[in-house]
């Protein structure tokens, strides 16, 4: 018996966070059954989600999922890579998680016009976690507070909105570059590193906040079928 604990889908990503998303999308990829439970990050081990439990162990943080997943599987998504392609994959895995994330939360938490439409989303979190509702907009203040104080301590948040868009901007047109006509992000196999690529590509697509950062990905054709082709093949429902 496998949970993932989430925080829940909304609009057409699978989770609101991208994290949740990507081993959502590696599941799915590898046709694992489980049950996704919307959970209490700060309740987990590591008071982050996604955690997932499997029998009686707990697996925190995603990448650590997925390589707990491809040890035990008959078909790993990676078999067979190349050590020089398994460090781009790796280093592209760090671009997605470790930067275009924080320009990716800033855009959807600190810019007034995306947090209008974002608030409702984060108070339906609470909503499904049993608070009651006339809490719900004061936890989704203080969720803002948090996350901008994390972004802020990252060092993104340091910068002009003007400069992060830029950032941003320049992420993409290197993803978009890299993924060129390939079917998927290292060629014609679905890899692991899809399940990130695409997670993170969605979270900035298929939302309804109408950023300059959206404008940019939705600017660069192959990225957006690249997020179509991997939606059709883990059966998003559009
Ligand atoms: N490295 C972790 C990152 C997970 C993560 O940052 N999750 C965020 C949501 S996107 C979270 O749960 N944050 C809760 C908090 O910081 O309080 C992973 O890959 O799972």
């Amino acid at each position: 018996m496998l949970t993932l604990y989430k925080y829940g889908s909304v609009w057409d990503v699978l989770d609101i966070s991208p994290f949740c998303s990507k081993v959502e999308v590696y599941f799915r990829l590898q046709k694992i059954d489980y049950t996704a439970q919307i959970a209490n990050a700060q309740k987990s081990p590591k008071q982050k989600l996604p955690t997932v439990r499997l029998e009686d162990r707990v697996i925190c943080d995603s990448s650590v999922i997925l390589a707990h997943f491809e040890s035990i599987s008959d078909h790993p998504l990676d078999a067979g890579m190349s050590p020089l392609e398994l460090s781009i994959a790796q280093a592209y895995r760090a671009l997605f998680e470790e930067k275009l994330y924080f320009v990716a939360a800033w855009v959807r938490w600190a810019d007034d016009k995306a947090w209008v439409i974002y608030r409702p989303a984060i108070m339906q979190y609470f909503g499904q976690l049993g608070l009651p509702s006339f809490l719900h907009s004061f936890f989704a203040k203080m969720a803002r507070k948090q996350v901008l104080k994390s972004i802020h301590a990252q060092g993104i948040g340091r910068h002009s909105p003007a400069e992060i868009v830029a950032i941003g901007a320049d992420i993409l047109k290197a993803v978009s570059v890299f993924l060129a006509d390939k079917t998927y992000f290292m060629g014609e196999q679905v890899r692991t590193i899809d399940a990130t690529a695409y997670a993170f590509l969605s979270a900035i697509i298929d939302v309804p906040m109408e950023t300059a950062l959206k404008q940019t990905a939705l600017s660069l054709p192959n990225l957006r079928e690249y997020c179509e082709r991997m939606k059709r093949k883990i059966e998003v429902p559009t």
